[in-house]
C-alpha cells in the first residue's frame, strides 16, 4: 500500500478495475526472484510487506540481510524496516511478531515515534502542476500538501484503495533533503535503512540484532521470516517531488 506519490499507480502500473490483490500480485512479481525490479512506496508511511521462502538466521556479530533500493550518494530516500519472526509458525506475520530495526536515527532527538498522518483523496486531477494537490494532516498538529508535478500526470493516490482517506503510522525521521542552487541533495544516513546507502555498500546491510520492541528495548530474534518497509520522511523536494522509498527486492546475506 503506497502513500501518495508521483510513481503511485505507475510502479507497479495500475489498470482501471484492479483490486488490492491484483496490485499486491504485481508488487510480488516485481520483488520476488533474481531479476527483481522496483516498486515505489510513495510519501511518508507507504509500505510493502513481504516474506521469504526460509527463515533468515540471525548470525552473531554479523549483518544478516539486505533490502535493495536505488539509493546513491546524494539520493537517499530512507525507508524504515520492520522485521517479524514467525514464532507461532502460522505462515503469517502477526501483529505481536513485528519489531522495528533501530537504525542510526532511532535515538536522534529529531525522530518522532508514534507519528501518524492522513492524506485526503484529491478531487482535482486535471490541474498540472498543482502545488495544493493532496492535503495531509498529522498527529503533531501539522498539515500541508503533496504536490503534483508536470512530469507525472496520473493520479498519485492509490486508485484501488476504497476509502477517501489514507492513514499511516510509525516512526518519522527528520527530512534529509536540502536545496542549493536548484540542486536537491539527500543526506545519507549512517545505517539501518532501505534506499539509503547504495545496494553494493556494506552500509545497506542490516543486522537482525538491531531489532527493538515498542519501548525501544533490544529483542533477541533467532531469525526473521517477514519484512515491512515504509517511507520514513514526509518531505517535498521542489521539482524532485515527494521523497519516497523505492524497494527492489531483498536477500539473505548468509546464502
Ligand atoms: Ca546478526
Ligand atoms: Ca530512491
Ligand atoms: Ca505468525
Amino acid at each position: 500500500m503506497p502513500a501518495v506519490g508521483q510513481f503511485t499507480n505507475a510502479l507497479p502500473a495500475y489498470v482501471t478495475g484492479e483490486t488490492q490483490a491484483d496490485m499486491t500480485a504485481k508488487a510480488a512479481k516485481a520483488l520476488v526472484g533474481e531479476k527483481s525490479t522496483m516498486i515505489t512506496l510513495g510519501g511518508y508511511g507507504g509500505y510493502v510487506v513481504f516474506g521469504f521462502d526460509h527463515t533468515i538466521m540471525n548470525q552473531p556479530n554479523k549483518r544478516d540481510f539486505k533490502v535493495l533500493g536505488n539509493g546513491f550518494a546524494g539520493s537517499s530516500e530512507p525507508g524504515i524496516v520492520m522485521v517479524a519472526y514467525d514464532k507461532n509458525k502460522n505462515g503469517k506475520p502477526d501483529d505481536d511478531e513485528w519489531y522495528e530495526i533501530a537504525g542510526s536515527e532511532y535515538t536522534n532527538p529529531n525522530t518522532i515515534k508514534n507519528y501518524s498522518i492522513s492524506y485526503q483523496k484529491p478531487t482535482e486531477e486535471d490541474k498540472i502542476p498543482n502545488p495544493e494537490y493532496v492535503k495531509w494532516t498529522d498527529n503533531q498538529g501539522n498539515s500541508g500538501y503533496k504536490t503534483k508535478n508536470s512530469y507525472h500526470k496520473q493520479s498519485y493516490y492509490p486508485l484501488w484503495f476504497g476509502s477517501d482517506q489514507l492513514k499511516f503510522s510509525g516512526t518519522l525521521l527528520a527530512s534529509n533533503y536540502t536545496e542549493k542552487n536548484g540542486i536537491w541533495t539527500g543526506k545519507q544516513l549512517a545505517y539501518g535503512y532501505v534506499d539509503n546507502a547504495p545496494n553494493n555498500s556494506e552500509d545497506s546491510n542490516i543486522d537482525i540484532d538491531w531489532a527493538v520492541d515498542k519501548n525501544g528495548n533490544p529483542v533477541k530474534l533467532l531469525g526473521i521470516d517477514f519484512i515491512k518497509v515504509y517511507t520514513a520522511t514526509n518531505q517535498e523536494a521542489g521539482w524532485l517531488g515527494e521523497i519516497s522509498t523505492e524497494v527492489a527486492g531483498a536477500y539473505d546475506l548468509h546464502l
